[in-house]
């Protein structure tokens, strides 16, 4: 079987687009099915046993996954645009690779072990952030994720169904059912492993994080022939308010984002009529998040009394604190040498999970300490270290 570098090798090139180098890998879109197709290919050729769920998630299984309490791990192979390589495929790609080291040595699991690939972790296309494991979980009502439409009006039911033939069929709890343990390695998205010179460490928790859309109206004019005094202009209200999260989230210790804007009519002559933003806030808890949003919301409520103009907020996903399972977590720890046990400010399908089963995560050192970027990269030697880590720990769970 490959190593790492031929196997990565394989799937560098899908979804890469030429001038940024960054991913354009959106769920259930072309480049994201190839790669899904490369996995089932993986998958096949180590007959493994393939299952798509009815979501989009498809899983591998070594053993009969009837048997129960089965070790899962995995990951998701979509991006963010223009994201970085290893965000979600690396996870992947280990889990082959940990599958083929185990069986390299002869180990033979008392339990079943799975991969698992999730669909639309990032919700870049259809806006909600781990959207193939909340419908696995049902966290997510199926009927209302059909309805969710991508930037060129395409609905989630129109866009599975043109890839896999059907629309998203919900809760699987006889799947969920199956598993009895998840544990998801992923590359670092920050440099705690850099700074601490290890190559390998394990999730104590991930932050609790939300997505909120804002809406500003205000009036559409012509940019040459309205007086300044009587504009209604919303691209006032929501500059005000960018710099408001930013101040904010500073003053909480907070993360706050503002990364996807659309302004209605967009025209460079044209006052616009709307502008739509989205807020992705974060923090090391759940009251400075929401004290982060309120204190947002107030503040483009004052000044679009200012401007003339109305304001909505709406939440569109909101996530709480993942404590990842102690037990398993300083297990793991133990079992890779000590392993640096840290916190997260990304979401990840573990933390969909870990409502369901005890789950754990890996991180690998990523030096750039980038992610969500051409930049983000992990060194082979480091991934190596990555599927050495992963095997081991499916060995002590699975064994
Ligand atoms: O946005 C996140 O935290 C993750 O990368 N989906
Ligand atoms: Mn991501
Ligand atoms: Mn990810
Ligand atoms: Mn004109």
């Amino acid at each position: 079987m490959s190593g790492f570098a031929e196997l990565w090798a394989q799937i560098a090139p899908v979804g890469r687009d030429a001038q940024t180098g960054g991913y354009l890998r959106y769920a259930y879109a072309p480049a994201e099915q190839a790669l899904r197709a490369w996995f089932l290919d993986q998958a096949r050729a180590r007959d493994l046993l393939v299952e798509e769920d009815g979501n989009g998630n498809v899983f591998a299984w070594w053993g009969d996954p009837s048997a129960g309490d089965a070790v899962l791990t995995g990951s998701h192979l979509d991006s963010v645009p223009h994201g970085g390589a290893y965000d979600g495929p690396l996870g992947v790609v280990s889990a082959l690779l940990a599958v083929d080291a185990l069986r390299e040595r002869g180990v033979r699991p008392v339990r079943p072990i799975g991969i698992a690939v999730f669909a639309e972790e990032e919700g870049s296309r259809f806006g909600l952030a781990c959207l193939g494991s909340r419908l696995l979980a049902g966290a997510v009502d199926p009927a209302a994720a059909a309805a969710l439409t991508d930037r060129d009006g395409i609905t989630l039911d129109e866009a599975m169904r043109t890839a896999l033939g059907h629309g998203p069929r919900g809760a699987r709890p006889d799947l969920l059912g199956r598993i009895g343990c998840y544990v998801e390695l992923h590359v670092e998205q920050g440099r705690a492993l850099l700074d601490l010179d290890r190559a390998v460490g394990v999730a104590s928790a991930i932050w609790p994080h939300g997505r909120w859309r804002l809406d500003f109206t205000g009036e559409a004019n012509h940019a040459g022939t309205t007086l300044m005094a009587d504009r209604r202009d919303p691209m006032l209200t929501f500059a005000a308010t960018v710099l408001a999260a930013n101040e904010q989230a500073r003053r909480l210790g907070a993360h706050a984002t503002v990364g996807r804007v659309q302004v209605y009519p967009n025209a460079t002559n044209a006052i616009p009529g709307k502008v739509s933003a989205w807020l992705d806030a974060r923090a090391d808890s759940t009251e400075t998040v929401e004290q982060v949003v309120a204190a947002v919301h107030l503040r483009a409520q004052a000044r679009a009394a200012e401007d003339g103009t109305t304001v909505t907020l709406t939440a569109e996903s909101v996530s709480p604190e993942t404590e990842f399972h102690g037990g398993l977590r300083d297990r793991l720890s133990k079992l890779l040498d000590g392993a640096p046990i840290l916190p997260t400010g990304a979401g990840h399908d573990a933390g969909v999970l870990s409502a369901f089963v005890p789950t754990a995560m890996l991180f690998v050192r990523n030096p750039t300490g980038v992610s969500h970027s051409p930049a983000e990269h992990a060194p082979d030697a480091d991934c190596e270290a990555g599927v050495t880590a992963l095997a081991t720990v499916l060995e002590d769970l699975a064994c």
